[in-house]
């Protein structure tokens, strides 16, 4: 092929990659910030107000009306903090017994609701759901700490401060593979070099959202009139070694390839977009 047209080629898929991936990465941004102030508003209208101007209905309500904020998020909930020695007296105050999150024996599991989840096993500390935008109200009463990838999270988000993200996992009533964004929420206004040990003593919850991945980027690039010409890929490469991937099937080595950077905001994920054409010139 005339080199002119091979550069252009090139060039073309460059461009095409780099836009998705920074319109993916820009979306992603928008919603980690409006999470973020979620996690602030718990903290001013639940925790700094005596009485708490905030339960299920007005949290259900409000992050419903506000879903257009947050691009790409399947739903936002809220954790509380729970101490074992807490535990008795949070369960008689809500009604309601904090369930262990069953990951394994996927179909069953999948359509059980929360009343007939089994009861969290003795554990140190617990983080109950306590919120949740109704597109994830399943996850209501499940101690979120029991599941691998959400206590790594919430250990990870209150130590530091930062919104966290999880590696790809496979969310509970969804087929897909998914990843979890969490910011804490702490009883006072800590200041920016707090240490992790005054950050997990002022800890009291977890403000999350869930993304499901295939679907939401899927969306997003539907909105591109794109999908005739390029084939994405979307990569959690923290792993060098061992990526996973979060979006696409299987690649069909067409010639070229794109690899566009993505930056999800939490230095201790690394993410990747990878560009084919369909076809073969
Ligand atoms: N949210 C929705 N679906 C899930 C999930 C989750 N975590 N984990 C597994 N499937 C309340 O970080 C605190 C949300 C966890 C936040």
């Amino acid at each position: 092929m005339n080199k002119d047209i091979m550069l252009r080629r090139e060039e073309m898929l460059a461009n095409m990659c780099d836009e998705r991936a920074r319109m993916l990465q820009d979306q992603f941004n928008v919603s980690l910030n409006h999470v973020h102030a979620l996690a602030i508003l718990v903290s001013t209208f639940h925790h700094s107000k005596y009485p708490s101007a905030i339960d299920q209905k007005t949290f259900g309500e409000y992050t419903e009306r506000t879903a257009f904020e947050r691009p790409l998020t399947s739903g936002v909930a809220y954790a509380l903090k729970v101490p074992h020695s807490d535990r008795e007296h949070f369960e008689k105050k809500h009604g309601w017994t904090i369930k262990k999150m069953e990951t394994e024996n996927e179909t069953l599991v999948q359509d059980r609701i929360p009343e007939n989840l089994d009861p969290a096993p003795f554990q140190d500390e617990y983080a109950p759901v306590i919120f949740a935008q109704e597109t994830v109200s399943h996850i209501v009463s499940i101690d979120m700490m029991s599941g691998k990838e959400d206590r790594e999270n919430i250990l990870r988000a209150r130590a530091t401060g930062k919104g966290v993200l999880t590696s790809p996992f496979k969310l509970l009533k969804s087929n897909h593979l998914g990843v979890v964004l969490t910011f804490a929420v702490y009883n006072a206004n800590l200041p920016p070099d707090a240490t992790p040990e005054q950050r997990i003593a002022a800890t009291v919850g977890y403000l999350g959202a869930s993304y499901d991945v295939p679907s939401l980027v899927d969306k997003l690039l539907h909105q591109l009139a794109s999908k005739q010409t390029i084939v994405v890929n979307v990569y959690d490469t923290t792993n060098e070694s061992a990526p996973i991937t979060m979006y696409g099937t299987d690649v069909v080595d067409t010639g070229l390839l794109r690899i566009s950077s993505l930056d999800f905001g939490d230095p201790l994920r690394k993410h990747e977009m990878h560009c084919r054409f369909k076809q073969r010139p």
